[in-house]
């Protein structure tokens, strides 16, 4: 199938590597939703931008679909490859190509690690602020084209925030370089943003401008056992006033259950039903005793039962594991995720509307929330009882997540907060943007992707 265009690829890019090798296929045909069986029709690796401007003009005159690939951690489905496309693996594209010391900007090729990125920033006294779970196997292309956000948006806002300027392949195969590192820039429609965030549906990164900034002072973590939900924001408020935070997110008791499963340890001797993870500056005494002072108020207030405070870098970081490792604890039962979101000032009432719906509607499923609380963001991964197929599973919770999209109507909120739309997402669009919405970015993308090769089917 296909084949004469892939002989036509090959003699257009004698140089690009391609392969149809069966294993290949399967791996890059996949993220981590593991819902779609992979059938791409080949994977290449480009080096540089003039080869992903050839698959380009290649995939326009062929009429083969494109799937930008990353490092596939996605969990909506936006890297699936199951309908005959090229994936365009970007990971030979790994380099840093500069850092600026001036501008405090580090420039990188799409296929870099956002870990790399963070080291090579700390390697020049700064740091990259965008972080979350999947920061060694993500990649920047990737984290551009979900505007992806994590724990730390709290603090330092999504990857949006960070984009100084964009080199992109348009689906038309033009290269347009937009903003090109500039803070100020006020010459009309600023294109860089309509890339972050498209999903790979409007072209592909080859390059990024990373805006760097100040290291923050020292940090502490501070886990806190919540005794009942509203208790949640009423500690968020008291933190965010008393201490300066970078990240406040939270997890239930099923949630800490399957990370310790997975061989954490619960610090505390009693098992809550709520938990916080905040992370503050505590660079000074006066910060220190801050946090001590503000957890006797939470404890005589009735809003915390018992709480720990990390003494150590190690400790730190196994506090944050508690949370970071809730993803990979679940990964095995393939659960069924939304990633939605509310105004933070919504976040309360939201809550009440929401444990009602999940109660009522999946009183047998394992239901485990966690997420980034502070910004408003909360993940619930719905595990399938053992023995139901999975395919009724998946139509079980998709008839609840219909009914979820309605309180989310009625909180004003989204239905993706921070891993895209993708294929799982698609029949909800319409509860989180208007039609007249979903026309203009329809117009736009036939503008920046006139043939539809771009990633067809996901998004819309
Ligand atoms: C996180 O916040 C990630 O840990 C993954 O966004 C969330 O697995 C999930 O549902
Ligand atoms: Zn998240």
């Amino acid at each position: 199938m296909n084949t004469s265009a892939l002989a036509a690829l090959r003699q257009s890019l004698p140089a690009l590597k391609l392969t149809t090798e069966a294993s290949e296929l399967e791996h890059y045909g996949r993220d981590w939703t593991r819902r779609w069986t992979p059938a791409p029709l080949a994977i290449a690796w480009p080096t540089d931008t003039a080869q992903v401007q050839g698959i380009v003009q290649w995939a326009n005159a062929q009429a083969v679909a494109l799937v930008p690939s990353g490092g596939r951690t996605g969990l909506s489905g936006g890297a699936v490859a199951a309908n005959g496309e090229l994936v365009v693996s970007l990971e030979r594209m790994n380099r840093v190509l500069a850092f600026d010391a001036i501008d405090r900007t580090l420039t990188v090729q799409p296929g870099i690690a956002l870990q790399t990125v963070q080291n090579a920033a700390i390697e020049h006294g700064l740091i990259y602020p965008v972080d979350f779970g999947a920061r060694g196997s993500c990649q920047i292309g990737g984290n551009v084209a979900t505007n992806a956000g994590g724990i730390r948006v709290i603090r330092y806002g999504n990857t949006r925030n960070w984009i100084a300027g964009l080199k992109v392949v348009t689906g038309a195969g033009d290269v347009l370089d937009l903003n090109r590192g500039l803070v100020k820039n006020a010459s009309g429609y600023d294109l860089r943003h309509l890339f972050i965030g498209s999903e790979g549906t409007l072209g592909i990164v080859v390059e990024a401008t990373l805006a760097l900034t100040d290291a923050p002072p020292p940090s502490q973590v501070l886990l806190f056992a919540v005794p009942h939900m509203d208790a949640l924001m009423q500690v968020f408020g008291a933190c965010r006033a008393r201490l300066s935070l970078s990240a406040f997110e939270f997890f239930t008791d099923r949630a800490l259950h399957h990370v310790m499963a997975h061989g954490a340890q619960n610090p505390f001797a009693e098992i809550a039903p709520y938990y916080v993870v905040t992370e503050f500056d505590a660079g000074d005494e006066a910060q220190q005793n801050a946090a001590l002072a503000l957890f006797e108020h939470c404890l005589e207030q009735g809003w915390v039962t018992d709480g720990v405070v990390s003494q150590s870098e190690a400790q730190a970081r196994s506090l944050w594991r508690l949370r970071e490792g809730i993803t990979e604890s679940l990964a095995p039962h393939k659960p069924y995720k939304n990633d939605i979101s509310v105004r933070i000032a919504a976040v309360p009432a939201f809550l009440h509307d929401m444990q009602a719906l999940l109660s009522r509607e999946y009183p047998e499923f394992d239901v485990i929330w966690f997420g980034h609380i502070g910004d408003g963001n909360l993940h619930i991964n719905i595990v399938k009882p053992e023995g139901m197929d999975y395919a009724a599973f998946i139509a079980e919770c998709e008839r609840v997540t219909e009914l979820l999209c309605e309180v989310l109507v009625h909180h004003a909120g989204s239905i993706s907060a921070e891993h895209g739309i993708g294929l799982v997402k698609k029949p909800y669009l319409g509860s989180a943007r208007s039609a007249e919405e979903i026309a203009l970015m329809r117009g736009i993308r036939a503008v920046l992707d006139p043939n539809g090769i771009m990633n067809p089917g996901k998004l819309f």
